[in-house]
């Protein structure tokens, strides 16, 4: 038993869990932020036997894609009066952030 942890952009969280679902996988939505840019993402858990994670895999990659927002960043260096100038970024972010973990047990009670 696996457990797939994939931390995907929200825009595609939807029709991901859909995907899922119709493919007979359990999944759990979490709403999450991310550190870096403190917007909102989506993680999702979903458990399955070991045989079957290249599936959930390919699923989450037909699905997800990358994309790029903006965000700010300050200067490293402080102006005269103390004040950091904001000024924008560019980030690439990844159509998911996958971690696949061993499950030691798996019990519904
Ligand atoms: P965020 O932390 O909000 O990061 C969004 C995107 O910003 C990242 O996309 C990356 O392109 C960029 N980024 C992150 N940290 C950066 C930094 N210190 N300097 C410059 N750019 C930076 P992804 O790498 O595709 O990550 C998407 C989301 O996946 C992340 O959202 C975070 O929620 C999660 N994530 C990524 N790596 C992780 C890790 N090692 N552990 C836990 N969560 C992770």
């Amino acid at each position: 038993m696996k457990l797939v942890v994939a931390i995907v952009q929200d825009e595609d969280a939807v029709k991901l869990v859909e995907a899922l679902g119709e493919n007979k996988f359990g999944v759990t939505k979490l709403a999450t932020t991310g550190g870096f840019l403190k917007a909102g993402n989506t993680t999702l858990i979903i458990g399955t036997p070991k045989e079957k994670v290249d599936d959930v895999l390919a699923i989450i990659e037909e699905n997800c894609k990358s994309r790029t927002k903006m965000t700010t960043a300050n200067t490293g260096t402080p102006w005269p009066n103390g004040a950091y100038v904001p000024y924008p970024i560019e980030v690439t972010i990844g159509g998911a952030t996958i971690f696949v973990i061993d499950v030691e047990q798996f019990k519904k009670i």
